[in-house]
């Protein structure tokens, strides 16, 4: 598992004996917050996975309401994908093999991809 912690950076200055003969005084620490990289989970259209089938999908794996899962789909069938969600990697990653797998076992060419945001 990779760990995002905050990174503490010490910065060495020229100190009174010109650059390049550093004594190792420690004038500035420069503290920085990394955040993980995150992923934009993907459906995309075809013309054969039902549409309650889409829909059932993004209540079951991304705890959408039925409004809002209807709404996405609907976009997904017009535009020929949206985003559904954002996630770290891991996260991610499970979604997409979720869908995929959950697609599959019902003989449905249902895609989900994800993306670096
Ligand atoms: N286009 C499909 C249909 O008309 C519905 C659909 C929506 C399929 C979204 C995939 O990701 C999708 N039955």
């Amino acid at each position: 598992m990779t760990l995002f912690a905050a990174m503490v950076e010490p910065v060495m200055s020229d100190g009174p004996n010109g650059p390049g003969n550093d004594t190792g005084i420690l004038t500035k620490t420069k503290t920085r917050t990394q955040r993980p990289p995150l992923y934009k989970v993907m459906l995309l259209n075809d013309d054969y996975t039902p549409m309650e089938f889409v829909v059932h999908i993004l209540e079951r794996f991304f705890g959408l309401n039925h409004a809002q899962s209807f709404e996405i789909m609907l976009t997904v069938h017009k535009k020929g994908l949206a985003v559904v969600g954002v996630f770290s990697f891991e996260i991610a990653e499970t979604k997409v093999a979720q869908v995929m797998d959950f697609a599959r076992r019902h003989q449905h060419p249902l895609q989900c991809t994800m993306e670096k945001e």
